[in-house]
């Protein structure tokens, strides 16, 4: 595709872990169908990272087919972009270990996410949710990828994986493109419903915290009459005012009203008709999402065709790299 084109090349992708979020959705995946119009689009169902944390075997297989379904109902169209399960193409494991070798020990301890998740999970520090990062620069620099689009939480593994590719090409002589993040201006870091402090996650244990993009109507209205706000009681954008700011950028990106409009169809009514006007907002506009999920989920030898069809793809892109690599750092041509 791009090759020919010579259209930049756009790497992402989102772990099976769960149902998306709307945190996934406004920060990351609903920007990923647009995008394949002006560039050459890669997105996984990345499965490897997810077993960083303990998963339930059968539990991971049906989120990872359920993932890529939500990808392809998200605006993920196989035939324009390259979609695919990590695990599939076996480039992202032999790339891993490449620049896991260019990766400095002290450079992952300063991981924020390394430190949040060892916390979340006291009893399963393993060497996987450790080495993360490195999986992730694999992930990107297996495919040359000039920009990778993610929520601002991403923000400090790029960085790492713009530092280990230019370390690599430094050392070896040059072969990695170093990327570029893609962040949204509205909607970079969906917050908690609960705790506005803390950002929106799937793995979130009190389900009021978090809006699922599959959530019925009536379930997501009722978790924005509960979100968290404040005492003022004047809808406005403010940093002390966390709670409201949070569902202002939520109504805002669901909308396209822009802070002040939003601040004037809110003055002089309380916090109670805005909660219910942001959840119908959001309700309604994953509505779409949720009809062809139902579509899609139910046609698993379609599924299995397109996800297939995605590795095959993948392989072909990434081997070439993988291949520069391995002869790039001294090892015999096997074939
Ligand atoms: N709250 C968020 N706001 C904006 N963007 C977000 N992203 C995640 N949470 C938010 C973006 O979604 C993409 C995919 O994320 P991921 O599934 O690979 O991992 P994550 O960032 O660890 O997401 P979760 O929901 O918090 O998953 P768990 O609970 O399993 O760890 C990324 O681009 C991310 O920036």
């Amino acid at each position: 595709m791009s090759e020919q084109e010579n259209k930049k090349r756009i790497f992402s992708g989102i772990q099976p872990t769960g149902t998306f979020t709307l945190g996934n959705y406004i920060g990351a995946v609903s920007h990923w169908g647009k995008l394949q119009e002006d560039y050459d689009c890669i997105y996984s169902i990345v499965d490897m990272h997810a077993i960083t944390v303990r998963q339930d075997p059968a539990k991971l297989r049906q989120h990872t087919l359920e993932a890529y379904a939500l990808l392809l109902a998200c605006g993920v169209d196989p035939k324009k972009s390259i979609a695919f399960i990590q695990s599939h193409v076996k480039s992202h494991a032999e790339m891993n270990w490449i620049l896991a070798c260019s990766t400095q020990f002290g450079e992952l301890s300063r991981m924020t996410q390394f430190k949040d998740k060892s916390q979340k999970h006291p009893d399963d520090v393993n060497a996987g949710l450790f080495t993360y990062p490195v999986l992730m620069a694999a992930d990107i620099l297996a495919y040359k990828a000039d920009l990778v689009p993610i929520g601002a939480d991403q923000k400090q593994h790029l960085e790492l994986a713009r530092n280990i590719a230019q370390r690599f090409n430094n050392k070896y002589g040059e072969l990695f493109t170093v990327p570029e993040p893609y962040i949204p201006k509205v909607g970079a870091r969906v917050m908690s419903l609960q705790d506005p402090e803390k950002k929106m996650s799937k793995s979130d244990e009190n389900p009021n915290a978090c809006i699922y993009i599959l959530d019925e109507p009536d379930v997501i209205i009722r978790k924005f009459k509960r979100a968290v706000t404040d005492s003022e009681a004047i809808v406005r954008y403010a940093d002390e005012k966390p709670g409201i700011s949070n569902l202002m950028s939520i109504y805002s990106v669901v909308t396209g009203k822009d802070y002040e409009s939003i601040e004037r169809e809110f003055d002089g009514k309380g916090y109670g008709d805005f909660k219910l006007a942001v959840g119908e907002a959001v309700a309604d506009h994953l509505k779409p999402v949720r009809d062809e999920f139902a579509r899609l989920i139910a046609d698993k030898a379609y599924l299995k065709e397109c996800y297939t069809a995605g590795a095959q793809m993948a392989l072909n892109v990434s081997r070439k790299v993988v291949a520069k690599a391995y002869r790039k750092v001294g090892f015999v041509d096997s074939m």
